[in-house]
């Protein structure tokens, strides 16, 4: 970071930025265009003439301007930012100068992303989503590539592309998009039991994020911080993000999948462009090199978690992401992570997962980017200074310069020169053993932690992820991969699988598989999210003529004072007319959005304003849907009469705030808390249809 506040990277983009304000048209070669919208013809009506090379060019560059999509990871939305370490207590442990230096903002791009889906898929989808972060630190590039989740479906990398096919959209149609309810995937899963941990993540209601910015993020694997001396201690990456870890429900996301499919991207934009940086702190759990045998799973394997009970998370430091890109395909589309990228003080295990993925990631940019070079694609490049050999190929962008392009030389001076302080240096582990194609017999529980997992979720978690193995299994048409899967969960818990199965029409198991081993680790449930807050929550005031006025500015008022961002929605755009004849203007028509988009809904008092709304279909629906999602809802005075028509009833709920005329205050307080709390699940809302 720089005085004027702007970090290295921010700086470094400027010589490639490129403004278009009060310049003039020109080809590719510079020259001056007079006219873009008319080719150049033999005669008015003739045929285009070869020649015309400004139509060549135009044609021909938009013809090549589509890239190869990721092969998985392909839908994402990126930001700028910094890191920046709270202390030096990690120096113990690493000599990475970005993880150990108080005060230094090391610039990042961060990207988030879904798994399954292509390009232009949903947001919302059950899936898994991308965490991935490149550190632009003084020693070179260090990249964080991980997941909202805190394992992975697999233990080897060479199961990777299996998954992948199973998980994708079927071969012969392709059908479904961005969606896991189907029959290959839950084939793979039945006969994989290694992905049973998994799949309870991903019927969990982690798989539904509210919002980027709500979101844990983890390194899976367990990689090394090795310190000055050579020595290294086992590491898991976690980020936790500040406003806490919340999601959407299932019903929800599926519609917000057509209303906005935009919308956890659309949420990361307007939260940075809004001044609402979204923050995460990282934290770290180290296990001594002497302790790595001392769990009662394989530190290597990755469908295995260290729980937070026995080894808890150290804070170390905060990423800020402050800038959104100027350009998406420069930035978030043509950044190339790569787990391979390590700086000093970091280095890998021998997970099987991490290894692949050692290769796979340097291999994919290849065909994406088109060759060797894209490490020199602004985005890509780091702030350390690059010096090597390495020349030629498609889109080389420096001019390297002098005789010498190998080492040893005499004639460059020796240089670029090797060694000497700051150079990388593998962690000297000890490795022995025969050339064998086997799973470790230390990788062989696949169900101790999935049941850990089921044990350590409250009720309405439960009955979420009951709900999506049903939903999931129902869209599966052969009956024996439904057999297949139920097996697999009723080794984790019975019950589980007994729900399950009533659900999809499978004959329910007549006892457990496994015994429940009764252990849970509370760190691992939603519910226990202390992180609460009614900043940056979007919530609809509901409004129509004769709406009073200044219960809606009170509202407003205070809940925007407290961070939340408040709409006025109304039948039309522009404006409504108040009880006493003031205009209130309205944010957005109902017609254009709805309740799924929103955290909670307000319905302020003004008796002609209530009673148009609730003879409008529209907002009735909006009340009673938000209320099936949990979400908090609130009326004042009169309002309470639209929650009467919605079904919401004004019987005290959870989650539900009804404030009398003249007592906005107290009202607002309530009905933030019941905001803050994100959801209320305790709800009994089967008989509202929405
Ligand atoms: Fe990836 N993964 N992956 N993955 N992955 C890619 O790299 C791969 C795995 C993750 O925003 C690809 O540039 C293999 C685990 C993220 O650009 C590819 C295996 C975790 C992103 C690839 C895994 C991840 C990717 C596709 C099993 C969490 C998006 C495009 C051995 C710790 C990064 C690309 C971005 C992307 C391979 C498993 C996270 C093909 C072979 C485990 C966040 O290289």
């Amino acid at each position: 970071m720089t005085s004027d506040g702007r970090t290295d990277k921010d700086r470094q983009l400027d010589a490639v930025r490129v403004d278009f304000q009060e310049t003039v048209l020109t080809t590719d070669q510079g020259i001056r265009v007079d006219d873009t919208d008319n080719s150049l013809k033999a005669g008015e009506r003739g045929p285009t003439l070869m020649e015309d090379f400004q139509f060549r060019e135009k044609i021909t560059h938009f013809d090549h301007e589509r890239i190869p999509e990721r092969v998985v990871h392909a839908r994402g939305a990126g930001a700028h930012g910094y890191f920046e370490a709270y202390d030096d207590s990690l120096a113990a442990f690493t000599s990475a100068a970005f993880l150990t230096t108080p005060g230094l903002r090391t610039s990042v791009f961060t990207r988030f992303s879904t798994v399954a889906g292509s390009r232009g898929s949903a947001d919302t989808v059950r899936d898994v989503r991308g965490f991935a972060v490149k550190f632009y630190t003084p020693q070179g590039n260090f990249d964080l590539v991980g997941n909202n989740m805190p394992v992975f479906f697999i233990q080897d990398g060479i199961k990777f592309p299996d998954f992948v096919h199973a998980v994708k959209p079927e071969p012969q149609n392709e059908i479904p998009q961005a969606s896991s309810a189907h029959d290959t995937l839950w084939d793979f899963v039945q006969l994989q039991p290694e992905t049973t941990h998994m799949m309870m993540w991903l019927m969990s209601d982690r798989a539904l994020p509210r919002s980027y910015r709500m979101m844990q993020g983890f390194g899976v694997h367990t990689f090394r911080l090795v310190d000055t001396e050579g020595r290294a201690t086992f590491v898991k990456f976690h980020w936790k993000p500040r406003l806490g870890v919340h999601s959407l429900v299932w019903d929800e996301t599926q519609k917000i999948a057509g209303k906005d499919p935009d919308f956890n991207r659309r949420d990361l934009w307007e939260a940075i462009e809004n001044g609402d940086f979204p923050e995460w702190e990282l934290g770290v759990q180290l296990v001594a090199e002497k302790d790595e045998r001392s769990f009662d799973f394989d530190l290597l394997d990755a469908t295995k978690i260290i729980p937070e009970e026995q080894v808890p998370v150290r804070p170390v430091g905060r990423l800020v992401l402050d800038r959104n890109p100027d350009n998406f395909f420069a930035e978030t589309e043509q950044i190339a992570f790569h787990l391979g990228n390590v700086v000093p003080g970091i280095d890998f295990t021998n997970d099987p997962l991490l290894q692949a993925r050692l290769f796979s990631y340097l291999d994919t940019q290849l065909i994406r980017l088109g060759g060797p070079n894209f490490s020199q694609i602004p985005i890509n490049r780091p702030v350390a200074e690059v010096r090597n050999h390495h020349r030629d190929g498609y889109g080389q962008m420096t001019v390297p310069r002098g005789q010498a392009s190998y080492h040893p030389n005499s004639l460059g001076g020796g240089c670029p020169a090797v060694g000497g302080e700051g150079a990388y240096t593998h962690y000297q582990e000890r490795v022995e053993g025969h050339k064998i194609r086997k799973r470790s017999e230390s990788f062989a529980d696949h169900y101790s932690q999935a049941t850990l997992f089921w044990n350590s979720m409250a009720d309405w978690e439960k009955e979420h992820i009951v709900a999506a193995f049903r939903f999931e299994l129902g869209k599966v048409n052969h009956t024996h991969v439904r057999e297949g899967v139920i097996r697999n969960l009723n080794n984790v818990d019975h019950d589980l699988a007994v729900l399950v199965s009533e659900g999809v029409g499978v004959e329910p198991p007549a006892e457990p598989a496994t015994p429940n081993h009764g252990h849970g680790s509370p760190a691992l449930s939603q519910a226990h999210d202390p992180a609460r807050s009614v900043a940056t929550r979007k919530i609809a005031i509901l409004a129509a003529d004769g709406v009073d006025a200044a219960q809606v500015e009170a509202v407003r008022a205070a809940l925007t004072t407290m961070g939340a961002v408040c709409e006025v929605l109304a039948a039309r755009d522009g404006a409504v007319q108040g009880e006493g004849g003031e205009q209130v203007a309205v944010t957005r028509a109902l017609s254009t959005t709805a309740s799924v988009l929103y955290d909670a809904v307000v319905v302020p008092g003004g008796e002609a304003s209530v009673g148009v709304l609730s003879e409008d279909g529209d907002a009735v629906h909006f009340v009673s849907e938000a209320f099936k999602h949990g979400k908090a809802v609130g009326a004042l005075d009169a309002g309470a009469e639209l929650l009467r028509v919605a079904r919401v009833g004004t019987s005290p709920q959870p989650g539900v705030v009804i404030g009398e005329r003249g007592a906005t205050e107290d009202f607002t307080s309530a009905f933030a808390a019941a905001v803050a709390a994100h959801r209320h699940p305790a709800r009994d809302t089967r008989r509202i249809p929405a």
